[in-house]
């Protein structure tokens, strides 16, 4: 089985991999909220070096401002006092050997002002998404959310290029942009949240400017071989739609493609859910694509190998499968049995089900 493509090295952009398996970014609200969205506790630490035998592990989501913060004590990347806090998880995943990108993330209108300081939430247009926030005030209805100017607009780029040069500075090896999943710069994407009339709304170059001005000032800021992008042209998530996802992501990879960034990692399907919905062709964005295509949503092994191996993709991303399984690129090379995840701990508070669920050998000793 260890002669499976899936487990050989490769190079993904600038970034060599000791094989073809990913950490997915997974959001587990476990950083210290009070000390200011500050992650890298002993907990935090052991976590994601418990999980360092991925080829890579993209984190999770690390808010690129207060205003773009949706949960309960995410970590941000925007204060000198995170990037310190992210210095011992990158110090201690590279010397396992594995390697470790920032999800650099906004919510845009995906969030409450209990989460974001009491700042109204900001989105391309003011329409309201369908969706609660979880508060320490409990479950809330997300608000309608204010419009970004053209200046601010402006401005969040900015706070893209600083979050990524903040996460070279942190020990990262590259970002990861979250364009996926229904937040700030898939809002401007999909015209089910984007209504604007200028430069970012309408057609399809124009609702895409904002992904790729954020795209050209990190890649600016890092260069493109430590720059990919998340993104997710068919999900319901987050209440968001399109009326035709092929054309606007379609233009979207072949702008990506022209700016030769390392990945892109694609959620094929209803994130979590369904992986056959219709409005885009995977299979052509591999072909359009010539940096690395991270395949996402519901993989199992046998789905796994066999991607890698057709060339369907370079490389599989597993989520729920790396929650549980703190060694999974060892089970997937030996077809052991798995860990099956708990979902009342992915969000709680602690080291329960989060830095507990055994390896192999303790269960066999
Ligand atoms: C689940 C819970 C909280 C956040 C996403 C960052 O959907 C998330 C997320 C998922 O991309």
């Amino acid at each position: 089985m260890e002669n499976r493509k899936l487990f050989q090295p490769a190079r993904i952009g600038d970034i060599e991999v000791a094989n073809r398996i990913v950490m997915a970014p997974l959001t587990r609200s476990r950083a210290d909220e009070a000390a200011g969205d500050i992650p890298g506790s002993a907990m935090n630490v052991e976590y994601y070096l418990q999980r360092s035998n991925a080829g890579l592990i993209i984190s999770e989501g690390t808010q690129v401002s207060p205003v773009g913060k949706g949960y309960m004590a995410t970590p941000g990347i925007y204060s000198d006092e995170q990037v310190e806090g992210w210095k011992p998880i990158t110090h201690a995943v590279h010397e396992a050997g594995s390697k470790i990108v920032a999800q650099i993330w906004h919510v845009g209108r995906i969030t409450h002002p209990d989460l974001t300081g009491g700042a109204q939430p900001v989105a391309p247009s003011a329409i309201k998404p369908n969706v609660v926030a979880y508060t320490r005030n409990g479950k809330m209805e997300v608000p309608e959310p204010r419009a970004l100017t053209v200046a601010e607009i402006a401005e969040v780029v900015q706070e893209f290029r600083r979050a990524a040069a903040n996460a070279i500075r942190a020990g990262f090896d590259g970002v990861e942009i979250h364009g996926a999943n229904g937040y700030l710069v898939d809002q401007f994407l999909r015209d089910g949240a984007n209504q604007r009339t200028d430069q970012y709304g309408g057609s399809v170059e124009n609702r895409a400017r904002f992904a790729l001005e954020v795209i050209d000032a990190v890649v600016a800021e890092i260069g493109a071989g430590r720059v990919g992008i998340r993104l997710s042209p068919v999900t319901p998530a987050n209440d968001l739609s399109d009326s035709n996802p092929q054309a606007v992501f379609g233009y979207l990879v072949e702008e990506l493609n022209k700016r030769g960034i390392a990945f892109i990692h694609f959620v094929e399907g209803a994130t979590g859910g369904p992986r056959d919905v219709p409005g885009f062709d995977f299979a052509w964005a591999r072909k359009a694509f010539q940096g690395t295509y991270i395949a996402n949503n519901g993989y199992d092994r046998a789905m796994a190998i066999d991607a890698v191996e057709s060339g369907r993709a370079d490389a599989v991303a597993f989520g729920r499968l790396y929650i549980a399984n703190p060694d999974l690129v060892h089970r997937l090379k030996h077809d052991t049995v798995l860990n099956a995840p708990n979902p009342k701990t992915f969000y709680a508070p602690g080291p329960e089900g989060y830095i507990d669920y055994p390896p192999l050998e303790a269960i066999a000793a």
